[in-house]
């Protein structure tokens, strides 16, 4: 009997069961391009695109395997536009003995399923996303009975688990777990990125751009040039281009941000790593192939792995361990609707400037600017997380809300209270100044708090310092904040929450 199995656009992996089990006889694989899924938040169009050809690239490659595979386009005229009416519809039109889908990304959607099962005839399964290198109940173990949950922590018993980094006895390569101390380096001069990939558009990604500029005329973002890997095979390329060209400066240089350089060395793989092309176990072993082989050396090799072995899994866990509650959290009470600059990138700030444009063109942005430039303004200025949270899970070509959800609202907004960091990411100018050459460019002055040029992350910083001085005044990783507050004694604190005041007044008309 028929199973009908369906596999989601951010599920492209051949290795999930739900495709390696397939029978190519009798089942059917359905793929669905669907508008509900393609309008929940108002996505990048480049995200679409990418999304949208690797489905069909993915498609067509199960079909030259022998499987049966009914893709639903777009504009199919009997398509229902949701994932649930489409595995409806084919349920009625094939009579399969079952359903069965591997479990989704985001809550809303698994959700969903739960609520079909019941309007169902036939049984639906969820499978688990063994791409992931934590199951849910192996997190589940790991929080149990702890006060503070720390990835670091977690980190560790994920390199031991997978013998990643490993040195007989249990022991970390290197001596040392963690090579952060080695990384973060402001820009040196010239710093810029290497040659990066840029794949040849096929028919199926042709028609597909042609699809997305007709159905998402008033879409977000520049859809061309477009240059994404939309195949497995292209994914590898760019994983093996990152390894063997890119990865030793990894480390050195990840904090950093330089004006024009949108990638510098990051490696832009999450995008696939998240859609299914890659799996990042493959990636961790060829980062730790190229240490081993000495291509790369360790604070690079550690500083990549610990972003996937360690930070990914880790917020997957917090995601799923704390939905859909932790969607809710607000825990500093910030209000302020967010700026329209965030959508149109018309703002004077240039650092803010720098890291839409680069959203705007690329839908990416790399970490340090989503965290310390667009997140880091959100925090102190008090932008209400749900607001945040909608935008950074449209614009990214990497987002879905299992990860960008912790993200933001944790590490950015400290809105979860701690959970995922044990201090805010709060920062003034000067630190921007340090990191990146955006100031020299820009309509304020990092040097100046208050008055004529004063750079609004100065007193913004201050602000947010002093509002919430309660809650983060006995942080023990905040140790010289407040006592620099005190030391500008009153007259000065009072001048700095004016001069807040008058920036959030210029936000607020569109003038900042
Ligand atoms: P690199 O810098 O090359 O890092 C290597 C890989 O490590 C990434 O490909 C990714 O798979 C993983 N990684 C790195 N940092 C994180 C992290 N903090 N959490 C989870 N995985 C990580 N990442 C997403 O994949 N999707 C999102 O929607 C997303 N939203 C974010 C929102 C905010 C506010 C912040 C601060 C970070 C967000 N991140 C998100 C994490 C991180 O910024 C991106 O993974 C990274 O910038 C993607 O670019 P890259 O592939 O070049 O990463
Ligand atoms: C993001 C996205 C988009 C834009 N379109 C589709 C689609 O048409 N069909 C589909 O199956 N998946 C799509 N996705 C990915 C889903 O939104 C994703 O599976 C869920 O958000 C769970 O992570
Ligand atoms: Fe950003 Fe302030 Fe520097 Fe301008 S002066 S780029 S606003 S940090």
């Amino acid at each position: 009997m028929t199973v009908l199995r369906v596999v989601l656009g951010d599920q492209l992996s051949a290795r999930l069961a739900i495709v390696a089990e397939a029978e190519k006889g009798t089942d059917v694989i359905l793929i669905a391009e669907v508008m509900a899924e393609a309008s929940y938040v108002r996505h990048h169009v480049k995200k679409i695109a990418f999304l949208f050809s690797a489905m069909r690239h993915y498609a067509e490659a199960l079909r030259q395997a022998g499987h049966n595979v009914r893709y639903v386009t777009l504009d199919d005229e009997a398509n229902s536009q949701s994932l649930d009416g489409e595995i409806l519809r084919a349920v009625e039109e094939l009579r399969p003995s079952r359903v069965m889908v591997t479990e989704p990304g985001e809550w809303r959607l698994r959700e969903r399923f739960e609520a079909l099962r019941l309007a169902l005839p036939v049984p639906l399964d969820i499978l688990p996303d063994t791409r992931f290198l934590c199951a849910h109940a192996e997190f589940g173990d790991w929080v149990e009975g702890r006060r503070e949950l720390r990835m670091e922590y977690f980190y560790r018993e994920m390199r031991r688990r997978h013998d990643i980094l490993m040195e007989p006895g249990g022991k970390p390569a290197g001596g040392r777990w963690n090579f952060d101390a080695d990384n973060r380096k402001p820009p040196k001069a010239g710093l810029s990125s290497p040659r990066r990939l840029s794949f040849r558009k096929d028919a199926i990604t042709l028609e597909v751009l042609d699809l997305v500029r007709r159905r998402f005329p008033d879409g977000y973002g520049r859809l061309e040039p477009f240059h994404f890997a939309v195949t497995r095979r292209q994914a590898l390329r760019e994983l093996d281009h990152f390894i063997d060209q890119i990865l030793p400066g990894f480390g050195d240089h990840q904090d950093a941000m330089v004006a024009g350089e949108p990638f510098l060395r990051h490696s832009l793989l999450a995008a696939y790593i998240n859609a299914g092309l890659l799996y990042p176990l493959e990636v961790c072993q060829k980062a730790e192939a190229a240490f081993r082989a000495g291509a790369a050396p360790l604070n690079a090799a550690e500083g990549f792995i610990r972003q996937i072995l360690g930070w990914r899994e880790y917020v997957r866990g917090v995601y799923w361990r704390f939905m859909p509650e932790y969607l809710e959290r607000n825990t500093l009470e910030a209000t302020e609707p967010l700026p329209w600059f965030y959508w149109s990138g018309e703002t004077r700030m240039a650092c803010l400037r720098e890291a839409l444009a680069h959203t705007f063109d690329h839908a990416y942005s790399h970490h340090i600017q989503r965290l310390m430039i667009t997140g880091n303004f959100a925090l102190i200025a008090g932008i209400a997380p749900k607001a945040v949270h909608e935008w950074y899970l449209a614009v990214y070509a990497d987002a879905y809300e299992w990860v960008e959800a912790p993200n933001t609202l944790g590490m950015a907004l400290y809105a979860d209270g701690g959970l995922l960091g044990s201090k805010p990411y709060a920062a003034s100018g000067n630190y921007i100044n340090k990191m990146s050459n955006f100031c020299a460019g820009c309509a304020y002055d990092p040097a100046v708090s208050v008055g004529e040029g004063a750079c609004p992350f100065n007193a913004l910083y201050w602000d947010f310092m002093a509002r919430h001085r309660d809650r983060f005044s006995g942080n023990a990783r905040m140790p010289y904040v407040y006592a620099n507050l005190d030391r500008m004694g009153a007259e000065k604190q009072v001048a700095l929450r004016e001069q807040a005041a008058a920036h959030l007044d210029a936000m607020r008309a569109g003038r900042l």
